[in-house]
């Protein structure tokens, strides 16, 4: 077979994703398990299998043999600093994930970002080649590798692909303005089951497909054209919602230690124990809505709505994607805000926001969420959004309220929360107060609801039911 030449070893299950599921520790160059839902969905199941994951390590230019970490075969692929500028940098953050979030920010279309994705993504593709053995089941994950399906399909038509998208995908509307949609679209239809967060981004994936190729879709199910290499006639591939969760009892076991319940007070101490504690957390991206959650604050102090004296908000931005210019710009305009705000509001002993552009550890989050007595998420679009669950997981004591934005993946499943329209100032108002007001019974009531809907849906329930399908997908294909 032409499969074997490359790797050495080969897995009955491969994973391919941007990045590794590890980092390189600066002090003693050891690799470290990233912090994510993802890593720890997949890795038991890979540990399993003897599995193997195709990512890039994280180093620009960093050639790396493949090597075993926890017992999964870690296969790096290589990115020189011109790959990481133009396919991730530009392409994937600064054209699709801009496109893909409703415009927020103008996306860039440049034709060598493009040609640089369509390279990096036949990269990837060889590199799950390898290291598939015969009839493997092959799962890509996310919007930096749209193009590996169909890649990886001619190289390896005896494979099962799955992909997953962890982002929204746009209405046609918007869709249609890609310059190389259709490439796009034929590259996701590679897989056999192409997995999204909302039954609407399922589709919205589903009407492109008809009005930009044609093809009959039907409930998910999509007709596409075999190759002359494939035996020609039809296929069939599935799209479909599976709503992403998180390690549940992870956040559980947490924030039911007694030292992470100690921080938990010792937070609000140190904040001068207001009567209420708002918290955000957000990578600092234009989608999470952070500036309008700020504009929202500052104008329920400046009406005197709310005290500084009873009232802070700690909002954790941590630093992402810094050498994107419309990350900077907005790392500007937030601070710029919060600076303003704080200057107008605080006083010696008050502060109305605690702003921190750091990165903590999963112990200091939770802390921060059972500190927490009302929770902001108030994205403009967002796929899923995982700090809404983390916080309702980590709300052992049954408090706690969450504020949520219908434009997150978490609105659909997430009924219980108090539903917000960010882009309705006076709206997202009047929801903060209602929050703060909230009577006791009510609070326990819906945080008694969400609990139950988080504890019963979790990450490992997710990567259960995909793997499930493509499992049947497999079975259809040997047998048709
Ligand atoms: C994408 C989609 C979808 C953040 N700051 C710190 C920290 N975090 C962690 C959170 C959470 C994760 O990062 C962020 O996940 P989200 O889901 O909220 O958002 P994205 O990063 O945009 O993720 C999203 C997700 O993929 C999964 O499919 O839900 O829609 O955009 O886990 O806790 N963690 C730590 N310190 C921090 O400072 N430890």
């Amino acid at each position: 077979t032409t499969h074997s030449d490359h790797a050495t070893t080969t897995a009955d299950l491969v994973v391919v994703s941007n990045r590794l599921p590890v980092d390189r520790s600066a002090e003693d160059d050891d690799w470290r398990r990233s912090p994510g839902g993802l890593v720890a969905a997949l890795e038991p199941v890979l540990q399993q299998s003897g599995g193997a994951w195709v990512g890039w390590p994280g180093q620009p230019g960093a050639e790396i043999e493949p090597f075993t970490f926890d017992g999964m075969a870690l296969v790096p692929v290589v990115l020189s600093e011109e790959d990481v500028e133009l396919y991730y940098e530009g392409f994937s953050n600064d054209t699709i994930w801009p496109l893909y979030h409703d415009v927020i920010s103008p996306p860039a279309y440049h034709r060598e970002w493009w040609d640089a994705y369509v390279r990096v993504n036949r990269r990837f593709a060889e590199a799950a080649a390898s290291v598939a053995a015969e009839g493997a089941t092959v799962w890509v994950q996310d919007y930096q590798l749209q193009l590996v399906p169909s890649l990886l399909r001619e190289l390896r038509p005896d494979v099962t692909i799955g992909y997953f998208h962890h982002i929204p995908f746009p209405a046609y509307g918007l869709y249609a303005q890609l310059p190389w949609r259709k490439q796009v679209l034929s590259g996701l239809l590679g897989a056999d089951v192409i997995g999204f967060q909302r039954v609407a981004d399922a589709g919205n994936f589903a009407r492109a497909v008809r009005r930009q190729l044609g093809y009959e879709t039907k409930a998910g199910s999509i007709k596409v054209p075999r190759t002359e290499a494939e035996g020609g006639g039809t296929r069939t591939a599935i799209a479909k919602a599976y709503p992403i969760s998180i390690d549940v009892a992870a956040y559980d076991e947490l924030a039911r230690r007694p030292d992470v319940q100690a921080r938990a007070k010792e937070i609000r101490e140190s904040l001068g124990n207001p009567k209420t504690v708002l918290f955000g957390v957000d990578r600092l991206d234009y989608t999470k809505g952070i500036g309008h959650r700020l504009k929202a604050y500052g104008e329920l102090l400046a009406d005197g709505r709310l005290d500084v004296e009873d009232v802070t908000l700690v909002q954790v931005a941590s630093p992402s994607r810094e050498r994107v210019a419309a990350y900077m710009q907005l790392r500007d305009e937030i601070e710029l805000t919060v600076g303003r705000i704080n200057g107008d509001y605080d006083t010696v002993g008050h502060t109305a926001i605690r702003y921190l552009h750091h990165s903590y550890p999963r112990e200091e989050m939770v802390a921060l969420y059972l500190a927490a007595d009302v929770m902001l998420v108030t994205a403009l679009r967002d796929g899923m959004n995982l700090v809404a669950k983390e916080y309702i997981a980590s709300r052992v004591d049954g408090g706690g309220v969450l504020i949520l934005s219908e434009f997150t993946g978490a609105a659909d499943e997430l009924t219980q929360a108090v539903r917000v329209n960010p882009h309705d100032i006076a709206g997202l108002k009047d929801a903060i107060t209602a929050a703060i007001e909230m009577p006791e019974a009510e609070r326990r009531r819906r945080m008694r609801a969400l609990r139950r809907r988080v504890r019963d849906h979790d990450v490992s329930d997710w990567s259960r039911s995909f793997l499930g399908d493509l499992a049947l997908r497999s079975g259809e294909a040997a047998t048709s």
